[in-house]
């Protein structure tokens, strides 16, 4: 375990995609600092770092083909199945919505809760990765960005949270990313945002979605998908990322690696902050690196 100091770059890729007009709301403040005019398409980042460090290089080889339990086989046929659903919406027009049963969808829940938990709550990644900033349900941007940078397996990708709320179609968008995360798990990821909480998406649109187009208990359901969700990932060592930013309870880089899971989203203290926290150009912080 290494005792150096290294700074930490805090990487804010927080571009709104959405053009809906923030509230005056608290919890809406991350809009407020956020620039509008760029197109969904500058979301998307090349991290491309130290070529002679040993990349994880996008695998066409599917999780599929490695397991040998017929149950698992038939689950993930039908992973694989409502894929190709959600992909098939490629062309049509915006807010079409995709034909999922409500049981398909739980199986998505079901079958990410346990990748999500075996998986450290701050990843350790290598590039290259394409990193991702927030969707909020405009499904239709989250295939542009996939034909602007890949579909998966055929790039690595790390999504920086806030995929529910403000748009039309926070389940399609939701869908394909825990569809993805099940069949690629070690090559597509996706941290947590302050709209993966019950308390935000409760009021900002995906509890209103999930309960029109299916039911209250399964806006339950994905709350417990959320709470598993991890809130920060290290790349190539160097690139520190989240949803918000830096804690001042944050000293060594550690504290992340220890938050507890399933958890809700506390209204202070580290987690809230990696949510939650805006840049402070008066804040200078230092962060131990070693893990
Ligand atoms: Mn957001």
């Amino acid at each position: 375990m290494s005792s150096e100091s290294d700074e930490i770059i805090d990487l804010k890729y927080k571009e709104e995609i959405s053009s809906d007009t923030a509230t005056n709301q608290r919890l809406e403040k991350q809009s407020s600092s956020s620039s509008s005019s760029s197109s969904s398409l500058s979301t998307t980042e090349e991290v491309q770092t130290d070529t002679t460090t040993t990349s994880t290089q996008p695998t066409s080889t599917s999780t599929l083909s490695t397991l040998s339990d017929n149950a698992t086989l038939t689950n993930l046929d039908a992973v694989v199945s409502i894929t190709q659903r959600l992909l098939a919406l490629r062309g049509s027009p915006p807010g079409t919505q995709a034909s999922l049963s409500e049981s398909e969808i739980r199986l998505l829940c079901q079958l990410v809760r346990p990748i999500l938990l075996s998986q450290p709550m701050l990843l350790e990644l290598e590039a290259p990765l394409k990193i991702c900033g927030d969707v909020h349900g405009q499904y239709t941007d989250l295939l542009r960005l996939f034909e602007y940078g890949g579909f998966p397996p055929e790039a690595n990708y790390l999504f920086l949270g806030d995929y529910v709320d403000r748009g039309k179609q926070s389940l399609e968008t939701i869908c394909l990313l825990l569809c993805y995360k099940i069949q690629y798990p070690e090559n597509f990821f996706i941290l947590r945002g302050n709209h993966e909480s019950a308390g935000i998406n409760r009021i900002y649109g995906f509890y209103d979605e999930c309960k029109r187009r299916y039911s209250i208990k399964l806006w339950k359901v994905f709350s417990e998908v959320f709470n598993c969700l991890p809130v920060s990932a290290l790349v190539d060592e160097k690139i520190l990322c989240m949803h918000g930013g830096l804690s001042p309870e944050l000293d060594n880089i550690q504290q992340i690696a220890n938050l507890n899971r399933p958890t809700d989203v506390p209204d202070v203290g580290l987690l809230c902050d990696l949510l939650w926290s805006d840049p402070d150009p008066n804040l200078s912080v230092r962060i131990h690196s070693s893990l």
